[in-house]
Formats: C-alpha cells, sequence, structure tokens
C-alpha cells in the first residue's frame, strides 16, 4: 500500500534530517526504494530503471532536497511522471470515416478477449452504435459458443461459420462483410489466444490484419500476468500495430505495473480497463488512478464512483454532507457498511482506500466478512444515542452491547477503535474541498 511506500521514504528522509542537508545520494537511496515498489507493482524492470532515472533528474531540479517534506515531494514528483506516461495517446476509440469501423482484439490465451469484445459491444450501444461480434477463434473448440452466449445475453448478433470448414481469416473477411450489409456502425472480431513466439498463429494474425485492414486493433493484457504480456505486448505491436491497449481484471490484487510497461514499450495509450467478468466490468481508463494503484496509494476516485454507482444517488449526497461536516457517526459506519456488501468483497473495497488496505490486515481476526456481520450485530445492539456518541461507551454499555450482540466486550472495543480510524480518514476526506483534489492529502 502507499503507506508502505510513503512512510518508507519518509523514514529515509527522516533519519537524514538530524543530520542536516539532505544529498544526491540520499535520493538515490529514496529512488531504489519507489524502483522497488515499481518491481513489486510488475513494472518491467528496465521500465522501472529509466522511470527512476528521469524521476531523480527532476528531483535534482526540484526543490526536493531543500524541501521539509522530501518524501512526499519524491512521490509527487513520481505520480506526477506516472501519471503523464500513462496519460499520452488518445484513449477514446474513435470510428473510422468509413462505416463499418473494424475493431480486432488480438493477445494471449485467456487475457480476456471474448469476454471484453461482448463489453466492447455493450459499452458501443449504449453510445448509440449497432455492432456485429465476429467469432474467428476456430482453434477453442468453446469459442464460438462463448461468444454467441455472449452475444444472447446482450442482444447483439453474432457472425461465425463451422469450424470444420473455415478459417479465422475467411470467418473475418465475412464477417467484416456481413457487418457492411447490415449497416453496423462497429464489427467487432475476436481472435484467438497465441503466444508470441508462435510463428504460424501470428503469421495467421498478420493476414487477418492485412485482409480486414482494422481502424482499431487492440492487445487485451491480462494484468494478473504481470511482466510476461508486455514482451507479448511489445512482439503484437511489431507484427500487426496495436492503436490500443485493454487491461483487464483490474479487479485482482495486481497493481496494473504492466499497464505502466506496455505503454512504455510499445508507445500506445490504455483504452480500457475491465473490472469484472461481467458484460457491464468496463471502465473508461484514468490515468492518475492507475498510477495511484501502482504507487498503491488506494483509488479513492474509483471507489467514489463505484459507490455512486451502487447506492443512490441521494443517499451519497447525505454522506458526502457528512463527511464535509465530519459528523460521520456509527449509523453512517453502518449504512456504510451495509453499501459496501452491495459493491463487492470488503478486501476489494479496503484495497481502494488510501490506508485502509494495511488497516485490513493489520485488524486481529481479519477484517473480513464475517467480521462484518458481527459488526453489523454489535450497531444494532445499540441504542440510537450510543450510535451518535460513541465516544461515550463506557464499560456497563460495553457488556450490555456485547451481551445484545452475542459478542465479547473486546469486539466492541475492536470496532469502536476501528470506527475511530474511519472517522479519522473520513475527517482528512472532509477537509478536501474538491474529491479530484484528494491526492492533495498526500503531498
Ligand atoms: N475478474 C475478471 N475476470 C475477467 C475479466 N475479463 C475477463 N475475465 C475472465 O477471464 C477468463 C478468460 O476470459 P476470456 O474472455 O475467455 O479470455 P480470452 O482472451 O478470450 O481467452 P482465449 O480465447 O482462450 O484466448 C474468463 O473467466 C473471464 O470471465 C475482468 O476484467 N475481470
Ligand atoms: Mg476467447
Amino acid at each position: 500500500m502507499f503507506d508502505t511506500l510513503s512512510e518508507k521514504l519518509t523514514g529515509i528522509f527522516n533519519s537524514l534530517s538530524s543530520r542536516g542537508r539532505i544529498t544526491e545520494k540520499d535520493i538515490d537511496e529514496a529512488l531504489s526504494q519507489v524502483r522497488r515498489s515499481l518491481l513489486e507493482a510488475d513494472v518491467n524492470f528496465r521500465v522501472a530503471r529509466d522511470f527512476v532515472a528521469a524521476i531523480k533528474e527532476k528531483a535534482l531540479n526540484s526543490d526536493v532536497l531543500t524541501s521539509l517534506t522530501p518524501g512526499q515531494q519524491v512521490i509527487k514528483i513520481v505520480h506526477e511522471e506516472l501519471t503523464g506516461i500513462l496519460t499520452s495517446g488518445d484513449h477514446n476509440l474513435t470510428p473510422s470515416s468509413q462505416l463499418p469501423s473494424v475493431l480486432m482484439l488480438v493477445g494471449l490465451q485467456g487475457a480476456g478477449k471474448t469476454t471484453t469484445a461482448a463489453k466492447l459491444a455493450l459499452h458501443m450501444r449504449k453510445q448509440g452504435h449497432s455492432c456485429l461480434l465476429v467469432a474467428a477463434d476456430l482453434k477453442r473448440p468453446a469459442a464460438i459458443e462463448q461468444l454467441h452466449s455472449l452475444g444472447r445475453q446482450l442482444d447483439v448478433p453474432v457472425y461465425s461459420e463451422d469450424p470444420a470448414n473455415s478459417t479465422p481469416l475467411k470467418v473475418a473477411l465475412a464477417g467484416v462483410k456481413q457487418a457492411a450489409q447490415n449497416g453496423n456502425t462497429w464489427v467487432i472480431v475476436d481472435t484467438g489466444g497465441r503466444i508470441q513466439i508462435d510463428d504460424e498463429l501470428m503469421q495467421e494474425l498478420t493476414d487477418i490484419r492485412d485482409a480486414i485492414n482494422p481502424h482499431q486493433t487492440l492487445f487485451v493484457l491480462d494484468a494478473m500476468t504481470g511482466q510476461e504480456a508486455v514482451n507479448a505486448a511489445k512482439e503484437f505491436h511489431d507484427r500487426v500495430q496495436l492503436s490500443g491497449l485493454i487491461m483487464t481484471k483490474l479487479d485482482g490484487d495486481a497493481r496494473g505495473g504492466a499497464a505502466l510497461s506496455a505503454t512504455q514499450v510499445t508507445g500506445v495509450p490504455i483504452k480500457f480497463v475491465g473490472v469484472s467478468e461481467r458484460p457491464d466490468g468496463l471502465e473508461a481508463f484514468h490515468p492518475d488512478r492507475v498510477a495511484s494503484r501502482i504507487l498503491g496509494m488506494g483509488d479513492v476516485l474509483s471507489l467514489i464512483e463505484k459507490a455512486q454507482q451502487t447506492v443512490d444517488e441521494d443517499q451519497v449526497k447525505v454522506m458526502e454532507k457528512k463527511l464535509r461536516q465530519a459528523t460521520f457517526d456509527l449509523d453512517d459506519f453502518l449504512q456504510q457498511i451495509q453499501n459496501v456488501k452491495k459493491m463487492g468483497s470488503l478486501s476489494q473495497i479496503m484495497d481502494m482506500l488510501p490506508g485502509m488496505g494495511q488497516m485490513g490486515k493489520k485488524m486481529p481476526g481479519n477484517f473480513d466478512d464475517s467480521q462484518m456481520k458481527k459488526i453489523e450485530a454489535i450497531i444494532q445492539s445499540m441504542t440510537s444515542y450510543e450510535r451518535h456518541h460513541p465516544e461515550l461507551i463506557n464499560g456497563s454499555r460495553r457488556r450490555r452491547i456485547a451481551m445484545g450482540s452475542g459478542t465479547t466486550a473486546q469486539d466492541i472495543n475492536l470496532l469502536l477503535n476501528q470506527f475511530k480510524q474511519t472517522q479519522k480518514i473520513m475527517r482528512r476526506f472532509a477537509k478536501t474541498k474538491n474529491p479530484r483534489a484528494l491526492m492533495n492529502m498526500f503531498k
């Protein structure tokens, strides 16, 4: 988590401050910490090395050496630089002037191409386009049915042929022709997974590319596969000239360093990210968020957005007001926990909150879903007065609540501590006028 990198950097600089001046060597030490953190986040080692070299120059030319908070300054520069790299290029899927616009998905096996094809079709339809999905993976027996099944689910037409009497090239060509006849505005060609060292299959992809001349060729990159995917992205780019990347499975634990490496190595922008297995699990790419994630800073903005999708808008506004006024009490805490349940697994949510990921891990008994049930029971056993004034819960109240909720006084203490921590974070949050400026909290 961010705390670790931030704390480590602050630690390095703090231990130096007693010595007085910070030197270039001290910056080197801090940057080697940054490099390690990038490697942990799956950033390719060459990319990390070059990146850190660029940062060093920036740091030396800035006021880091004389700053009172050099740790934060370094993080700030690193974050800005990461965001800068991730921002370059066009992140939209611009259609071609001649319809239908042809989009081809390529990548390693299991990266998420077929799922992403369906996600894109849904996304495009929401924007008023009509799509045709083309099943050009004839190698994996179930691939055609997988796309048909997704198509049925979304009510998007799918073009396929009998694999025994066709080839991926033929299917792709006929699919594009079909889309033109249908008057579709986009045609999305799903290709089979392949590894870059398989020359024959890579040639097949080049042939398809030459035949259908895609306007968008997107490499689907599994965030979980880390650095391996980076070499593949480069090779695919050399073979079929990618126009963009889609990073899938960002709902998992991976910090997403492969995004940085793949963008650096290919010079091609990330267009979208996949955040669930479901067809609506496709999100616009936000460079600053992925940069925060790579640094392990917690993805507060994503969390806010997710909460807004799951919880109704009015409730969010009320909550926001409470946060601003810092009157967040145990009733709100309970409501948040219940909302969190709607949003997904708790550890996922905790990871998105700065400081909370670590907190979750440090918590005795682990802050997991059963813990959550316990918390609900405890708060429900409190009186309304107690929920508004948790600081007044004394020993005898504690015993009564424990009895009422079938827990122990220790559980109550744990909860009250957790609540206090949350309140602290909320207060920091409340101080920011604009959620977009939340990053300032860390500067
Ligand atoms: N959690 C999560 N799972 C995903 C995401 N995208 C795809 N998956 C899952 O990853 C697995 C592989 O997805 P596919 O779409 O079949 O991958 P593919 O690249 O088409 O695979 P091949 O055609 O065999 O090369 C499936 O179980 C998907 O549900 C994502 O964004 N998040
Ligand atoms: Mg597939």
